[in-house]
């Protein structure tokens, strides 16, 4: 339970469980807190853009990016070639630190079992201040 970062009393709200086949994608997004990511069954496939790339992925809906990550079409969207995605294989037993702001693509390689937990005992709230909440 990690205890000198997540506080326990607040798991059970703030606990994410993503189970999917092979091939399930969670299409490009930020996140509007701090994560851990802790890999359990299968290996998960995570394209990450850091926040700098924000003028340049698309941002066209809340928190999504227009930009297919499978299938990049540069002549639509022209600016995402100085975007760089840093590729990275979560394995079972694995924690990731996912930090907010940073943009990610996720699919899972195998049949996949991730826990995403946000009850971090710092402040962790980010919404509140989201200026570009809705359709920007
Ligand atoms: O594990 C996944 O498929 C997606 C996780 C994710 O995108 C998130 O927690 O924000």
């Amino acid at each position: 339970m990690l205890p000198e970062y997540l506080d326990r009393e607040a798991a059970s709200e703030r606990f994410f469980f993503w189970f999917g086949p092979a091939g399930t994608v969670t299409p490009v997004h930020h996140d509007l807190t701090n994560n851990f990511m802790a890999q359990v069954v299968g290996r998960k496939q995570i394209k990450l853009l850091s926040p700098l790339n924000h003028p340049n992925v698309y941002n066209h809906l809340h928190c999504y990016s227009e930009v297919d990550l499978d299938n990049i079409d540069l002549e639509r969207h022209p600016q995402f070639r100085h975007v760089k995605i840093h590729d990275i294989t979560l394995h079972p037993g694995e924690l990731f630190f996912l930090p907010v702001g940073w943009w990610h693509h996720v699919r899972g390689l195998d049949v996949s079992i991730t826990l995403t937990c946000t009850n971090f005992r710092a402040r962790n709230d980010f919404a509140s201040f989201y200026e570009t909440y809705g359709e920007i």
